[in-house]
């Protein structure tokens, strides 16, 4: 194992730094088991299984994984509560839900075996940020149904760190508190750490009387331009951490202080890339939809399930010491994903081309409509107040440079509309980009 050159410790050599052929052997020995125990305790499963022809014995390598059918979001949806738990209820200790913003959210359970699990884990992705016994992390998810703030909660006790349960909203106490408390880490989205670092500025708050170093953003995609953001405005560190409730909340994936994608803890989660419109499993380094299969966990175990996150898998060796595969910063959810005349734009490409230009503050909106039966796309970007105030010709000028860089990126035309500094809604959760009206 590689000592890191910027410090940073590994909170389990063993298993993080396994051979890939070692590896391979634990996991198939762990997904065996998870089938066996699904076939037994999840009609759904079953059911599956059955149809597509298959029992788990006949599953007896790795490859032989996709001979088995997906599961997604419906499947849990037609199993509306509890019926994909592989343990009798008594046995579970945790329920956790996805936000559900369409239909009934989904219900995840968890026992004592799968929290101690998922806060080793996530204790992992913490120390490859950088958290040690020493931080002081303060805790901006809400706390609740969420996966966020529990699970960070947990891992960074693991750690010995000294955890704030702040929970999100009311700002301006978040700063006093994170000044008071001499607060080390900031566990948030990125966009509501976006939304401390406008407030301080208003304040006159600048990140040198916050003790914060670093930051450890998850729960919706971000681009590289917004860490950079984060990074000055913070003056911090920023990683990416990257979970979902029906896997097992945050704490599938983190960066190591190399930022040079997630290591996905393959351990404990099969990840495959497929192309979400055929199935077709890729090839490695491919861009495609995630799937993922759970092997360790008892309680809510998920065979192939569907994420609908668009990214790529990197087995390049990490210079940290890890072997766990890097996932890619995802590009977004197919489901956010919009067609515009045909052509597939992602929010997140749209927030890397505004962060770059001067005067665009980072808060955006995409309204998509259609006219006759054409679709149209409108950015809204607050500018700085010297553009919002200027003169027409220069605030023309300016417009048609971003949609000059938008069209040249995209392949496809949008329409630009400046908006007045301060006035878009700030997030205090998941932020919300798209308004897509096509649809309502
Ligand atoms: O967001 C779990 C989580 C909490 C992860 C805190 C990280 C930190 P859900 O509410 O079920 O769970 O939403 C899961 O959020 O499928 C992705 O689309 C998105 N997502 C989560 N982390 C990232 C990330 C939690 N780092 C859905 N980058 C996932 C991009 C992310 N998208």
């Amino acid at each position: 194992m590689k000592a890191m050159k910027n410090g940073g410790r590994i909170w389990d050599p063993v298993s993080e730094c396994l051979g890939r052929e070692e590896l391979e052997l634990l996991q198939f020995t762990r997904l065996r088991d998870t089938l066996e125990r699904v076939w037994r305790s999840v009609p759904c499963y079953q059911q599956k299984f059955r149809q597509a022809g298959i029992v788990p014995q006949d599953v007896r390598s790795l490859a032989d994984l996709s001979r088995l059918p997906f599961t997604t979001k419906e499947d849990l949806r037609l199993n509306y509560p509890y019926g994909m738990f592989a343990v009798p209820l008594r046995e579970v200790v945790r329920i956790h839900s996805s936000s559900g913003t369409t239909g009934k959210p989904t219900v995840v359970g968890y026992n004592r075996q799968d929290l101690q699990t998922w806060t080793e884990l996530v204790a992992r992705f913490m120390t490859a940020a950088g958290v040690t016994e020493d931080d002081i992390v303060h805790i901006a998810f809400g706390y609740g149904l969420f996966t966020g703030a529990f699970g960070l909660h947990y891992g960074a006790e693991r750690i010995g760190a000294s955890v704030i349960p702040m929970s999100s909203g009311n700002t301006d106490k978040q700063i006093m508190i994170m000044q008071d408390y001499r607060s080390t880490v900031l566990v948030s989205t990125p966009s509501y750490a976006l939304t401390l670092a406008d407030r301080m500025e208003k304040m006159g708050i600048g990140p040198e009387s916050l003790s914060l170093k670093v930051g450890l953003f998850g729960a919706e995609p971000w681009s590289e331009e917004m860490r950079r953001e984060l990074e000055t405005r913070l003056g911090i560190v920023a990683t990416d951490n990257f979970g979902l409730s029906e896997v097992m909340g945050p704490g599938v994936a983190g960066e190591c202080l190399y930022k040079g994608g997630m290591h996905l803890f393959e351990d404990h989660f099969i990840p495959e890339i497929i192309d979400p419109d055929t199935g077709e499993v890729l090839p490695p380094g491919s861009v495609g939809e995630l799937v993922i299969t759970s092997i360790t966990k008892e309680a809510f175990p998920v065979v192939r399930y569907r994420t609908r996150d668009i990214t790529r898998l990197d087995y390049t060796p990490c210079s940290c010491g890890r072997t766990f595969v890097r996932m890619a910063k995802t590009m977004g959810r197919t489901d956010d994903m919009l067609i515009i005349k045909g052509v597939n734009v992602f929010p997140t490409q749209i927030e890397e081309i505004l962060f770059q230009v001067e005067g665009c503050e980072p808060h955006y909106l995409l309204v998509v409509d259609r006219e006759g039966a054409m679709d149209v796309l409108e950015v809204q970007v607050e500018v700085n107040e010297a553009i919002f105030f200027d003169e027409m010709k220069k605030q023309r000028a300016f417009v048609d440079l971003l949609e000059k860089r938008l069209f040249s990126t995209l392949g496809v035309g949008a329409r630009v509309k400046l908006v007045e500094p301060s006035s878009m809604p700030r997030h205090e959760g998941k932020a919300q980009r798209v308004i897509d009206r096509r649809k309502l």
